[in-house]
C-alpha cells in the first residue's frame, strides 16, 4: 500500500494554512493524487471516526470536524504511510516533534490540524470512504 489519506481540518484551512501544509508535503516527494474540498457533515464525520465513537472526546471530535471545510488528500509514494505521519508529528501537538506540522501548527490535541491513515487496512478504508476511482490522476 503507497498511499494514505491527508486532510487539511477545519482548524487548518480557517487558518489560512493549505498552501504552507501542501508545501511540506510536496517538499517531502510525496505525490498528491487526489484531492478536493468539503463540508463534512455528522454523519459523514462519525462514519469516518467509527473507531472513537466511544471515546470520551467523539462528539466534540465531530463537532470540530463539521464545524468548517476541509481539504481531502490521497497521497502517494514509498512508504507513505509513515512519511505523511513524521510530517505531521503526534496527536498532541505540545508532545510532537519540533518542526512538525502539529507541533508548528496545531493548538491542541483536538485541533491539530492535520489528519493521516496509521496502517494500511485503515488507508484503504479511508481513502474508499471518500474518494472513487475516477477521481485518481496518474
Ligand atoms: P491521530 O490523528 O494522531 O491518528 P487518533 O486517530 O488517535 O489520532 O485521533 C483522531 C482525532 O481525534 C485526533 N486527530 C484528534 O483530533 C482527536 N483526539 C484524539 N485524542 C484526543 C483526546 N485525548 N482529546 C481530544 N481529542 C482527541
Amino acid at each position: 500500500m503507497n498511499r494514505t489519506l491527508a486532510i487539511i481540518k477545519p482548524d487548518g484551512v480557517q487558518a489560512g494554512l493549505i498552501g504552507e501544509i501542501i508545501k511540506r508535503i510536496e517538499n517531502e516527494g510525496l505525490r498528491i493524487v487526489a484531492m478536493r474540498m468539503d463540508k463534512l457533515d455528522a454523519r459523514r464525520a462519525e462514519g469516518f471516526y467509527y473507531v472513537h465513537r466511544s471515546k470520551p472526546f467523539f462528539n466534540s471530535l465531530i463537532e470540530y470536524m463539521t464545524s468548517g471545510p476541509v481539504v481531502l488528500m490521497v497521497l502517494q509514494g514509498y512508504d507513505v504511510i509513515n512519511r505523511w505521519r513524521k510530517l505531521m508529528g503526534a496527536t498532541d501537538p505540545r508532545k510532537a516533534e519540533a518542526g512538525t506540522i502539529r507541533a508548528d501548527m496545531g493548538t491542541s490535541i483536538e485541533r491539530n490540524v492535520v489528519h493521516g491513515s496509521d496502517a494500511p487496512d485503515s488507508a484503504i478504508y479511508e481513502i474508499n470512504y471518500f474518494f472513487k476511482g475516477t477521481d485518481f490522476v496518474e
